[in-house]
């Protein structure tokens, strides 16, 4: 074992970054690419993940501390040669662990044609020239949504200045200007996934034009081509859906965007974004008072005061807020703070709860056949090591009940002008955790076997449980499945995760007697609840979709079919 300090690496050039969380204690076994704090600058916040696994034994830092790159962090003990075995599995896992593991990003490789001011002042002209904006490395982060468009074509820019937010379920960051220049095209747009080296805009930048600025200036041709659906999207269309993107994820408590903000543009860093959707503000509403109108922690604050002096029925979209009581009034409190997690899971929760019009549907499924054959299957389960519980039945039925069912396998585009139907079936599973709740994704349920998705099944719900889930596996669901079978309840009503339109619950299986003609038979039913947003799904596709679930559930053999 060696003991080995971790530092913080390169933050682009951020100088005392605000640590906001320290996500491990001593004596923690972290694996590499775990999270060891998150930082916080008005620009983005970010995780810092363990360059390689170990144990801790020292934290130099603490929350609140400003942190600049090669500080501290803490003492982590290694075990011999784990520098070796993590740059064989860096070789292997490509960029993305290559990027997440390295400590020093090489940010003036001027080679890579992104962001670098290629040539830079090396000839000088007044010549103007075209440059391709691209997103620089982002920690590994692949597939980021862009959250946001700070600019459109012919704003002119300063260089710093910010052109698009990312948001990922870890990190939300600001991606600036690269160069002082008027924005000639715009190669993205609000909801796109974005990468390392995914092509922002199209710049005219005055000054040097030199053999590598020719081939920057050819590469942006083709790019601007392949682009070309996106920048043929007409300017009003994609700035109304922005705002209407925009408005979905900062207030969670108007159904619809107030007039005044169609076409706003809004400028606030992420922590400013994630504070406006925690309190379920609009923020195209609140005036900024930073530099270029930007809106700062500040404006919030005086805007949600300047809320709770107004009458009741002007916050919360006509809503009256629900009153503040001093509960200590009334016997002993204690006020615990609630996890990042929660809070997250409330702002969603809220958000889908009020812009989707929820029906939930109930039905028993007969699984007594199905319950045989989990018994008769337990030696053999215990034999391959996995626990087949009903979940991995569930999963298998919902699959090829959403592939017989498009509608349920789609989502409604942020616009609410088309359905999205998608052609992989990858669901989601809620799994309570001391931390909150979570959901983590398993892809392609339709071409797994039960074996696999009750081992799949079993390895997420631990890695949730131990908060060891990465961003991808928590993301892309169709469908979600929300069991409380284990603990207990005849019925519920989940609440969808939008965007994703329906959402199954399962209940906890009892024995029931059901008519057979003759006369009452004790069978196993698992009471299931169904919830559907009502804009997409009707009643009559929800009772066909529900019918096939229960009818695979009762016979198995149906899954084969
Ligand atoms: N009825 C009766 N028993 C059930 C059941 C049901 N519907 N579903 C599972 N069980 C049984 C299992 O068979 C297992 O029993 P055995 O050990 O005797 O086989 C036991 O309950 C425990 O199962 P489990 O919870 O370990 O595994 P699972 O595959 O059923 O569920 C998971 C996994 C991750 C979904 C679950 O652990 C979990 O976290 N559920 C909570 C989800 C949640 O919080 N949803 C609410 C979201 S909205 O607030």
């Amino acid at each position: 074992m060696t003991k080995e300090t971790i530092k913080i690496p390169d933050l682009g050039g951020g100088e005392g970054v605000e640590v906001i969380e320290v996500c491990v204690a001593v004596g923690d076994v972290v694996e590499q690419e775990d999270s060891l704090l998150v930082l916080e600058s008005d620009k983005a916040s970010m995780e810092v993940p363990a360059p390689k696994s170990g144990k801790v034994v020292s934290i130099a830092v603490s929350v609140g501390d400003s942190v600049s790159e090669g500080d501290a962090i803490l003492e982590l003990e290694v075990a011999e040669g784990s520098d070796e075995a993590a740059s064989e599995s860096e070789a292997e896992s490509a960029p993305e662990s290559e990027s997440a593991s390295e400590q020093t990003p090489a940010a003036d490789d001027d080679t890579d044609g992104g962001n670098d001011r290629a040539g830079d002042a090396q000839s000088e002209s007044t010549a103007e020239r075209t440059e391709t904006v691209k997103v620089p490395d982002v920690g590994g982060g692949e597939g980021i949504e862009v959250i946001e468009l700070c600019v459109a074509e012919g704003d002119e820019v300063s260089e710093g200045d910010s052109l698009i937010v990312l948001e990922s379920d870890k990190a939300s960051m600001e991606v600036p200007a690269p160069f002082t220049g008027v924005v000639s095209a715009m190669l993205i747009k609000v909801g796109d996934a974005a990468s390392e080296g995914t092509a922002i805009a199209e710049m005219r930048v005055a000054g040097a034009t030199s053999a590598s600025d020719a081939k920057v200036e050819q590469t942006a041709q083709p790019a601007e081509k392949a682009d070309a659906p996106v920048s043929a999207e007409p300017e009003p269309k994609r700035e109304a859906s922005a705002a209407a993107r925009e408005s979905a994820s900062t207030s969670v408590n108007s159904t619809s965007p107030a007039p005044a903000a169609q076409g706003k543009q809004v400028y606030a860093g992420p922590a400013v974004r994630k504070l406006a959707r925690e309190f379920g503000i609009d923020l195209s509403k609140v005036s900024g008072t930073g530099p270029r109108k930007r809106i700062v922690k500040e404006d919030l604050h005086a805007y949600v005061k300047q809320l709770a002096k107004a009458p009741a029925a002007a916050a919360g979209g006509g809503i009256a807020p629900i009153p503040d009581v001093d509960f200590a009034k009334f016997g002993e409190v204690d006020i615990q703070p609630l996890s990042k997690l929660d809070k997250l899971t409330a702002a969603n929760m809220h958000r889908s709860w009020l812009n989707l019009p929820h029906v939930t549907q109930f039905d028993d499924a007969d699984v007594t056949e199905l319950e045989d054959f989990r018994r008769e299957m337990k030696k053999e389960a215990e034999q391959r090591g996995v626990k087949l519980t009903p979940l991995p039945f569930l999963l298998k039925a919902a699959a090829a009940a959403l592939r017989a069912n498009a509608k349920f396998n789609a989502s409604l585009s942020a616009d609410g002008e088309s359905l999205v139907y998608k052609h992989y079936v990858h669901i989601g599973m809620a799994v309570d955790t001391p931390a909150g709740l979570v959901v983590p994704v398993i892809r392609d349920v339709d071409k797994k076997s039960l074996w696999e998705l009750a081992e799949e099944s079993a390895e997420l719900a631990k890695k949730a449980r131990e908060r060891k889930l990465k961003p991808a596996e928590m993301q892309g669901g169709c469908f979600t499945i929300s069991s409380l079978g284990s603990i207990g309840g005849t019925g519920f009503t989940p609440i969808i995760n939008a965007p994703e339109v329906a959402i199954l619950g399962v209940s906890k299986l009892a024995v029931k007697p059901v008519w057979d003609g003759d006369g009452f038979q004790p069978r196993k039913m698992l009471p299931l609840s169904l919830s559907y947003d009502h804009r997409v799904i009707n009643g009559a596709d929800a009772g066909k979709f529900f019918t096939e679930l229960a009818q695979m559930l009762a016979d198995i053999r149906r899954l084969l079919l």
